[in-house]
């Protein structure tokens, strides 16, 4: 049976254009979880795209990644916005359970045919994603962000772990 982090592994075999979102208003957390999968994801050949639905305070622009962050602001980019989300071919939403904590956004994600991924830590997720990280009992999103990158960089289907059992059998 296919797990979440098996079916993520393979949504992201191949290099794909992947938009993160996160809360109205982000808190720490949301920011500092949705920067650090788009470092991960870049990382892996990915182009990431982090877009917030909204400003957040100032003390939270020290977060590495914080400068490419689009800010949605209906008045001033709208369209780049819409555009970018339609573009997508995933669409990672942390730290949020239901469309209606992003705003405009959240119609803009329901409407596009992306894969939709959902890592969240909060009660009873909306139904609107394929791949679903909920796990209530986590103490924050960025645990799970941190659990989901570990998983995967041990898990025998990554190269590295292939390449490791190779070298043991010789
Ligand atoms: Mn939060």
């Amino acid at each position: 049976m296919s797990t979440p982090i098996s079916a993520l592994q393979a949504l992201l075999a191949q290099p794909k254009q992947v938009v993160i979102t996160t809360h109205h208003k982000p808190d720490a957390d949301a920011l500092g979880s949705s920067l650090a999968w788009a470092g991960y994801l870049k990382q892996k050949g990915h182009h990431v795209t982090v877009v917030t639905p909204s400003d957040y305070p100032a003390f939270l622009e020290w977060m590495e990644g914080n400068d490419e962050v689009v800010v949605y602001d209906r008045r001033q980019n709208d369209r780049q916005v819409r555009d970018l989300v339609s573009r997508a071919e995933v669409i990672c939403c942390l730290d949020f359970s239901c469309l209606g904590r992003i705003n405009e956004l959240g119609e803009y994600v329901r409407q596009s045919s992306a894969t939709k991924v959902l890592i969240d830590h909060h009660q009873e997720p909306e139904d609107f994603a394929d791949i679903v990280f909920s796990v209530p009992t986590a103490a924050a999103t960025a645990e799970l962000i941190l659990k989901s990158s570990a998983t995967w960089a041990t898990s025998t289907s990554s190269p590295r772990a292939s390449a490791r059992r190779c070298t043991r059998a010789s």
